[in-house]
C-alpha cells in the first residue's frame, strides 16, 4: 500500500480527516524529514519516539515503569503504567483524544502545554510519525477502571475506540510494526535498544525499564533502574578504569525553571570523557549548559587550588583541558523550551542556561571541594599534574607544526596521494604493512584514492597523554596525511579527505592494528568519527575457485554457499590470511572498487558506550577485557 492509498476505514470522510491525513501522507512520502533516516538507525528511532512519551509521563511524576518487548512477530510493544493517553473527545476535533494524538502530525502528548513542563524526543515528532510509518498499530489505554482499544492502519484509524475490559491500574500499550515498504530491513537490534534504554534509566533516577527480546532463538530480558541516577552513570563508564575517589560527585539543583544534574569523578587515566543531555537527549554537539560546565569547574578548581596554595612557584593557572583530563561526567539539564542548533540538532542554544548552569555548577562544586578536602586535593593535584605535562605537550605538538609547516606539500613520505585535491572527492587507505601497501598502490584509481601503509603497530593512545602518542611516528604520518591538526588545532573541515579507510588483515594482527586506530581517531579525532568519515574496509575472507570461475566470500556461511551452488568437485579454496596476497587486481575488485566494496562505516549512536568499550579494549584491567571479547567474539569476525 502507498501513501496515497492511505484511508480511514469505517469513518466519515469529512474535512478534518483530510487534513490529518495531508500531515501523515506528508510524513510517509518523506520519512526521513521526521526520523532522520530509513536505515537501522529511523527504525530504532521508532522505537525511541514512543519511550519518550512514557518518559515524559513519568518526568511529570505518573509513571515509574516502563516495559519494551520485541515480539516474535516483529512488531514492538512499548507499556507504561502512566496515566494513559485520554480517550475523551477533543473539543475541536470532536473524536476521543487519543484518536487526535495518533493519527494528527504534531498533536503528541505535547498537544496541551500544560501538561508537561519539560519534554524529551530527539525529533519530538510524535507518536502519530510512528504510526504514519507502521502497517499497523495499536493502542490499549488503562483509565478510570476501563480498557480501551483502538488499532491503525498505515497512520489511518481501522477501528474506533472501544471498550475492551475492566483493569484498575492505569497505562498505556503501544504496539507497532513498521511498515516493510518504508524500512528496507525491519530488525530491530536488542543491543542498540539496551543501550538507548539503559541511558535513559540513568538518566531518569529510579525509573525502571524493562526490555524484553520475545524472538524465537534470541529470548531474553534486562531490568534497567538505577537509584544513583547519573551518579551511577558516571561508576559505570568508569568500572574499568582507576578513579581517584570512590564516590563521584554529585548534586542536582534548580534555578529560574531550569534543572541541572551534574554526577563526576576522575579516573587516573588521561582522556576526557563527559556526557551532555538535555531532556535526555544526548547532546553531542554540546552548547550552551556544558559551556556553562566546563567555565564553572575551571574556575572553581581554580580558586580552590589558590586558596590552598596548591599551585608551586612556576605552575601556572589550571586550563579547562588540565581540569577535565581524565574526568568522567555526567551533566543532565532539563530546560522548558530547547533550542536545539548544529548540524545534527544536538547543540543547545539557549544563552540563559549558560550562565545558570555556571552558578548552580560554580556554588555546589566549590561547596564540595570546600566540605570534602581530602578528595579535593587529589583532584587538584591530579589536574597540576596535567598542566604540567601540558608544557611537554606543547613542545610535541610543536614539533609536528614544524614539520607540517615546512612547505604545504610536506606530506609524509609513505603517502601515495591521490591527484584530485577536493575533499569530498578524495578517499584515503590507511594500510598495514608495506606490502598490503603496495598491492593497495598499484590496484587503486590514483585519482581519488590515496594510500598511507603503517609500519607497524601504532601507540594505545588509551594509555598515553598527547605528548606521548605524538612522539610516536605512526601517529605523526596520520596526522600530516589528514591534514587536520590535533589537540587544540584539530579542526575537522581541513580534513584533505571526505573517507578514511582502514584496512587491516582479517587476523589477530589486523583487527589489533585497526582497534589501535579507531581508539586515536575516537580520543583525538572524534568529530571525524561524528561526521561519518570513518569507514573499515572489508577483503574478503576467502577465494572460492573452480577452473576459471573466481568468487569471493566474505565470511564462513558465505564460504559454503558458493562452494555449494558451483558444485563441490574441483573447487578450490583458498584462506585469504593477509592483504598481501592478494594482487592488486584482487584487492581492487573485493575491497577498493567503490562500485563493488563494502565499507563499514564507524557510528557512535551511543558515546557512552563507545567511551566503555575502548576502555575495556584498550585500557589497563585485563579480566574486563577477556569478557568482551569472549561475549563479542562471535560478532567481531575475528578468531582472539
Ligand atoms: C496527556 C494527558 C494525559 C496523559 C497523557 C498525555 C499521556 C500520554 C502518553 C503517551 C504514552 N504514555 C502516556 N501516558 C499519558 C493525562 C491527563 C490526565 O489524566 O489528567
Amino acid at each position: 500500500m502507498s501513501a496515497d492509498s492511505v484511508q480511514p476505514t469505517g469513518h466519515h470522510y469529512d474535512a478534518a480527516t483530510i487534513q490529518v491525513l495531508k500531515g501523515l501522507e506528508a510524513v510517509r512520502r518523506r520519512p526521513a524529514m521526521y526520523i532522520g533516516d530509513v536505515s537501522a538507525r529511523g527504525l530504532h528511532h521508532l522505537v525511541y519516539e514512543v519511550v519518550d512519551n512514557s518518559i515524559d509521563e513519568s518526568m511529570a511524576g505518573f509513571c515509574d515503569e516502563i516495559k519494551v518487548a520485541l515480539n516474535n512477530d516483529g512488531s514492538v510493544t512499548v507499556e507504561d503504567n502512566g496515566r494513559g493517553i485520554p480517550v475523551d473527545e477533543h473539543p475541536t476535533q470532536k473524536k476521543p483524544a487519543l484518536e487526535v494524538v495518533m493519527t494528527t502530525l504534531h498533536a503528541g502528548g505535547k498537544f496541551d502545554h500544560q501538561t508537561y513542563k519539560v519534554s524529551g524526543g530527539l525529533h519530538g515528532v510524535g507518536v502519530s510519525v510512528v504510526n504514519a510509518l507502521s502497517e499497523w498499530c495499536e493502542v490499549e489505554v488503562a483509565r478510570d477502571g476501563d480498557i480501551y482499544h483502538q488499532r491503525y492502519e498505515f497512520g489511518g484509524t481501522a477501528t474506533a475506540v472501544k471498550k475492551i475490559g475492566k483493569k484498575p491500574s492505569s497505562g498505556t500499550i503501544t504496539t507497532f510494526y513498521p511498515d516493510k515498504q518504508i524500512f528496507a530491513k525491519i530488525i530491530f537490534s536488542y543491543e542498540t535498544l539496551a543501550s538507548r534504554l539503559r541511558e535513559l534509566a540513568f538518566l531518569n533516577q529510579s525509573l525502571k525499564i524493562v526490555l524484553t527480546d520475545k524472538r524465537e532463538g534470541q529470548e531474553k530480558t534486562e531490568t534497567f533502574r538505577y537509584k544513583g541516577g547519573p551518579s551511577d552513570f558516571v561508576k559505570y563508564l568508569n568500572e574499568n578504569k582507576n578513579v581517584l575517589h570512590p564516590k563521584p560527585v554529585y548534586f542536582r539543583k534548580e534555578r529560574e525553571a531550569t534543572e541541572v544534574e551534574i554526577a563526576m569523578q576522575y579516573t587516573d587515566g588521561y582522556s576526557e570523557n563527559i556526557f551532555s543531555y538535555v531532556n535526555n537527549i544526548n547532546t553531542i554537539e554540546g552548547g550552551s549548559h556544558l559551556i556553562g560546565f566546563k567555565s564553572a569547574l575551571t574556575r572553581s578548581i581554580n580558586n580552590y587550588a589558590t586558596k590552598n596554595k596548591l599551585l608551586k612557584n612556576g605552575d601556572t593557572a589550571l586550563s579547562g583541558e588540565d581540569v577535565r583530563e581524565g574526568l568522567s561526567a555526567i551533566v543532565s539539564a532539563r530546560v522548558a523550551d530547547p533550542q536545539f542548533e548544529g548540524q545534527t540538532k544536538t547543540k543547545l542554544g539557549n544563552s540563559e542556561t549558560k550562565g545558570i548552569v555556571e552558578s548552580i555548577v560554580g556554588d555546589m562544586l566549590s561547596a564540595f571541594l570546600e566540605e570534602t578536602p581530602a578528595v579535593a586535593r587529589k583532584i587538584v593535584e591530579k589536574c597540576i599534574s596535567a598542566a604540567r605535562s601540558r608544557e611537554a605537550a606543547r613542545k610535541a605538538r610543536d614539533l609536528v607544526r614544524r614539520k607540517s609547516a615546512l612547505d604545504s606539500g610536506a606530506l609524509p613520505g609513505k603517502l601515495a596521494d591521490c591527484s584530485l585535491k577536493d575533499p569530498d572527492l578524495c578517499e584515503i587507505y590507511i594500510v598495514e604493512g608495506d606490502s598490503a601497501g603496495g598491492s593497495a598502490k598499484q590496484g587503486r584509481d590514483r585519482k581519488y584514492q590515496a594510500i598511507l601503509p603503517l609500519k607497524g603497530k601504532i601507540l594505545n593512545v588509551e594509555k598515553a597523554r598527547i605528548d606521548k602518542a605524538l612522539s610516536n611516528e605512526e601517529i605523526r604520518t596520520v596526522i600530516l596525511a589528514l591534514g587536520t591538526g590535533i589537540g587544540e588545532e584539530f579542526d575537522a573541515a581541513n580534513s584533505r579527505y571526505g573517507k578514511i579507510i582502514i584496512m587491516t588483515d582479517a587476523d589477530i594482527d589486523g583487527s589489533h592494528i585497526r582497534t589501535l586506530l579507531l581508539t586515536f581517531f575516537y580520543r583525538y579525532m572524534k568529530p571525524l568519527v561524528e561526521a561519518g568519515m570513518v569507514f573499515i574496509a572489508q577483503p574478503p575472507l576467502f577465494r572460492v575457485k573452480k577452473g576459471k570461475q573466481e568468487f569471493y566470500a566474505y565470511d564462513e556461511v558465505e564460504r559454503d554457499r558458493i562452494s555449494e551452488r558451483i558444485g563441490k568437485q574441483g573447487v578450490t579454496i583458498q584462506r585469504y590470511k593477509g592483504l598481501g596476497e592478494m594482487n592488486p587486481d584482487q584487492l581492487w575488485k573485493t575491497t577498493m572498487n567503490p562500485e563493488t566494496r563494502t565499507l563499514k562505516k564507524v557510528d557512535l549512536e551511543n558515546g557512552a558506550e563507545a567511551d566503555r568499550i575502548f576502555t575495556t579494549l584498550m585500557g589497563d584491567v585485563v579480566e574486563p577485557r577477556r569478557k568482551f571479547i569472549e561475549e563479542h567474539a562471535k560478532y567481531a569476525n575475528v578468531d582472539m
